[in-house]
């Protein structure tokens, strides 16, 4: 029998329980929440937001109230606007450009002393302010459950110069036409049943505040593009997925998910021994733990060495699929033990590093043995220190294994990991790495040897959408084509 207390590191005191929180969130309308800025900045800005709000309820009776006729938009001697066409509201289904809807919303600018900018454009009102731009008055884009509704004003060509009056006509049949292109181009058979829906703003002044306008009222992940002045938000089935380095999952939808145990390396070594403390693992959903590995363990033996995953005697993956309804509260949890109790058992060699091991697991003690408990507890509501979270696209930390026979980052991710050295999931993905042994572990203190090391468990999160779940992604733009004149 080897002596345990010379088993080095990780081992020796080790525990911990980490949890992993996917928290549901429903789907929240942010209807009417959306603070209004003060705007009383200076009289100049003032009275140009109070025209351009006059000009936004004067621009809807005409394009909803299908009144014919031109409506003053304009009429003041100090009230000089341009009116562009360069601001487009995009919806792109699938990433497929063959499934995208292009609709340019165009702009009604007044521009102030200060060189900022007033302007109408796409059903709100905006301004450039000195950090950029802010909403006044937000669109009528509603978003929810897979729904994108936007009844819309569209202005008709660009006016050269400024002008200091400006009347609208609503386009009829430009508006039917417009409603044709849009139930066609979305209509055809490669875009139907979408997985995922993207939402753009492009060539927009006020494409930073279109972005913030998104991020409480659609969701999703956004990205801007400062040369292109424009904003994009991409939705999947469910949801805002993964928020890369937080714990925190938004699932809308019913799902299925799947969590891989891709490696658990957890041991401390001594005399050409390596000693594996025990890990167990639990997938929480709703809080109902399920204790999915091994499927069949043994009967006979104590709890935690039956369920111990970091033993080489058992195979390094396990896998675990399950289905979940909208709504649910999934956690990963792994729970590492105190491990110098224990009596251990030899197991097969191997060869690391040019180094030959014997690999040596706790053996099942039969009651005969206490374990020695549970070291580190960790909140899995809150973002916890000892556990990294990393999407697709973020870069491996350079975290050194505790012990050169463990397998490091690089090994355990393998093809996951670009030429950068960068992550490479799908956006439904996460890889969670766990730190089983350090109690004040943090990932700076993770790049040299020794712990921490964030290799103790790594797993690999997978949310998919249920099939049998209900809604595909649906568009609605009510684009109201509005011809401004000057004059
Ligand atoms: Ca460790
Ligand atoms: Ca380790």
């Amino acid at each position: 029998m080897a002596s345990n207390a010379r088993a080095q590191s990780e081992v020796l005191g080790v525990v911990l329980l980490v949890g992993l929180v996917a928290t549901t969130a429903t789907i929240t309308v942010y209807i009417g929440s959306l603070a209004l800025r003060d705007v009383s900045v200076e009289t100049d800005g003032e009275n140009a937001v109070q025209s351009m709000r006059q000009a936004d309820s004067r621009l809807s009776r005409v394009a909803y109230k299908e009144e014919s006729g031109q409506v003053v938009l304009f009429g003041g001697a100090d009230e000089s606007v341009t009116v562009r066409d360069d601001s487009r509201f995009v919806v792109t289904m699938n990433d497929d450009p063959a499934c995208r809807v292009n609709v340019t919303m165009g702009s009604i600018v007044r521009e102030l002393d200060d060189g900022r900018t007033v302007a109408y454009e796409g059903g709100g009102v905006w301004r450039t302010t000195a950090e950029g731009a802010e909403m006044v008055s937000p669109p009528d884009l509603q978003y929810r459950d897979g729904t994108v509704n936007f009844p819309m004003v569209s202005l008709s060509g660009p006016l050269d110069g400024q002008t200091n009056r400006l009347t609208a006509t609503k386009d009829v049949a430009a508006s039917r036409e417009l409603a044709r292109q849009v139930r066609e181009e979305l209509s055809k058979p490669a875009c139907a049943q979408p997985q995922n829906m993207t939402v753009t703003v492009e060539q927009s002044a006020y494409y930073r505040a279109w972005g913030e306008f998104f991020e409480k009222r659609v969701g999703g992940e956004m990205t801007y593009d400062d040369d292109e002045r424009t904003v994009s938000t991409h939705l999947t089935g469910l949801g805002e997925v993964w928020q890369s380095g937080s714990s925190n999952v938004t699932i809308q939808r019913n799902f299925s998910a799947r969590v891989d145990v891709l490696a658990t390396e957890l041991s401390g070594s001594s005399w050409g021994r390596i000693y594996y403390a025990p890990i167990n693992f639990s997938v929480r959903i709703d809080g109902e733990a399920v204790e999915p590995w091994p499927a069949n363990p043994d009967p006979y033996a104590d709890e935690i060495i039956a369920k111990d995953l970091n033993d080489p005697d058992k195979p390094e993956q396990w896998s675990y699929s399950f289905d979940g309804e909208a709504g649910s509260t999934v956690s990963v949890e792994a729970t590492s033990w105190y491990a110098a109790d224990n009596e251990w058992a030899d197991n097969r060699t191997v060869e690391r590093n040019g180094d030959t091991y014997y690999q040596v697991r706790p053996r099942d003690t039969d009651g005969r043995y206490p374990n020695d408990g549970e070291r580190i507890s960790i909140d899995s509501t809150t973002d916890d220190p000892n556990l990294v979270v990393l999407g697709d696209g973020d870069r491996v930390p350079s975290f050194e294994e505790a012990a050169p026979y463990q397998l490091g980052l690089e090994e355990i991710l393998g093809d996951k990991i670009d030429e950068d050295g960068r992550l490479r999931l799908d956006e439904n993905q996460a890889v969670f790495l766990y730190e089983l042994s350090d109690p004040d572990a943090t990932p700076e203190a993770a790049a040299g040897s020794g712990d921490p090391d964030y290799n103790d468990a790594v797993v690999l999160f997978e949310l998919e959408r249920a099939q049998s779940a209900g809604t595909d992604f649906h568009v609605h733009i009510a684009a109201n084509q509005v011809r401004v004149v000057s004059g």
